[in-house]
C-alpha cells in the first residue's frame, strides 16, 4: 500500500517525483511534434513506480490538487531548459478529472507559464472524455478559461469512456489522443479498425489534431498513414525517455 504520507513526502523533497517524456511525431516523417510528460516515482524503498502504482491514491486525497500543480512544474522547467537550449516542442500534461472541478486551475496554469516564462501555446493539458461527461458546469468554465490562455486541450484515451462524439463539438478542444487498445488492435478487429477510422474522419471534419496513441509496428504505421491520420505516439517511434535521453531523441529524430 502506498501511504499518502509519502506521497505528501515526495512533494516536498526534490527528485522523488520524475517526468518521463515520450516523443509525438507527425506520422509521415517521424519528426517529433511535441513530447507528453509521464509521470515516474522514484520511491525511496520501493523503486522506480509507474503512475498506475499511485495516481488512484492521488486522485482519492486532498493530494490531486498539488500534485498536478508539481507535475505541471516540471514539465514546464523541462520546456523551458528546452528552449534555452535552442529546442522549441510543446509538452503535454495529463491532467486527473478532479483537475477540471477546481475554478482556479486556468490561473493556476497561467501563473506556472509565466514562471517558468513558457508561452501557452507550447502546453497541452490532456484530460479524458468522461471529464466532458460529467455535468458540472464548472467544467465547460475551466476548459474555456484554459483555452482563453492559448492553452491547447486534448481528449486523451478516447474512443474507452462511451461518451457522445458530439462532445467534441459542445467542449473546444484541440487535439483527440486514439486509444491504443483500438490502434493495437486494428490488424485483428474489424471494429477497432472502424472506431480508429471514424475518429481520423471526425477529427478531420472538426479541425482536431488526431494523434494515433500505442503504434506498435510499421503495419500499424502505415495503415494508420493510409486512414488520414497524421500523428502518433508510441514504442515504433520511442519510449518515454528521462529528459536527458529525451533531449537527444527530440532533437535526432527533427
Ligand atoms: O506510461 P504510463 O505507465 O506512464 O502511464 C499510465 C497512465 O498514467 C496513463 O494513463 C497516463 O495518462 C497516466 N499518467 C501519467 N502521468 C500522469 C500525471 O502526471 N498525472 C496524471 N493524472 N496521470 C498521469
Ligand atoms: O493514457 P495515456 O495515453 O496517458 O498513457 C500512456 C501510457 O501508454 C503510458 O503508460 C506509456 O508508457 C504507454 N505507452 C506509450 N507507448 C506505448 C506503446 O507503443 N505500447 C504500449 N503497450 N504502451 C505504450
Ligand atoms: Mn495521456
Ligand atoms: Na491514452
Amino acid at each position: 500500500m502506498i501511504l499518502l504520507a509519502e506521497l505528501r513526502e515526495a512533494l516536498l523533497v526534490e527528485d522523488q517525483l520524475v517526468l518521463a517524456m515520450q516523443p509525438a511525431v507527425e506520422l509521415s516523417t517521424g519528426a517529433p511534434i511535441g513530447a507528453e510528460a509521464l509521470v515516474r516515482w522514484h520511491h525511496p524503498s520501493r523503486g522506480l513506480l509507474a503512475p498506475d502504482a499511485f495516481i488512484e491514491v492521488v486522485e482519492h486525497s486532498d493530494l490531486v490538487g498539488p500534485f498536478s500543480r508539481y507535475i505541471l512544474d516540471l514539465a514546464l522547467r523541462i520546456v523551458s531548459d528546452w528552449a534555452r537550449g535552442g529546442l522549441i516542442m510543446p509538452v503535454a500534461v495529463n491532467l486527473s478529472a478532479r483537475n477540471l472541478l477546481e475554478p482556479e486551475l486556468p490561473q493556476m496554469v497561467a501563473a506556472a507559464l509565466a514562471r517558468y516564462g513558457v508561452p501557452a501555446d507550447r502546453l497541452v493539458l490532456e484530460i479524458t472524455e468522461t471529464v466532458m461527461m460529467d455535468e458540472s458546469p464548472v467544467i465547460e468554465e475551466v476548459l474555456i478559461g484554459l483555452r482563453a490562455l492559448g492553452v491547447r486541450i486534448a481528449v486523451d484515451d478516447f474512443g474507452t469512456g462511451y461518451s457522445s462524439l458530439t462532445l467534441l463539438t459542445r467542449f473546444q478542444v484541440d487535439e483527440v489522443k486514439v486509444d491504443r487498445a483500438f490502434v493495437s488492435q486494428m490488424g485483428h478487429s474489424p471494429e477497432a479498425m472502424a472506431i480508429v477510422k471514424t475518429t481520423v474522419d471526425l477529427g478531420r471534419a472538426l479541425g482536431l489534431r488526431v494523434v494515433a496513441e500505442g503504434v506498435e509496428t510499421a503495419e500499424q504505421r502505415a495503415t494508420l498513414i493510409g486512414m488520414g491520420c497524421t500523428a502518433a505516439q508510441g514504442y515504433h517511434f520511442s519510449p518515454p525517455l528521462f529528459p536527458d535521453k529525451a533531449n537527444a531523441a527530440l532533437v535526432g529524430l527533427a
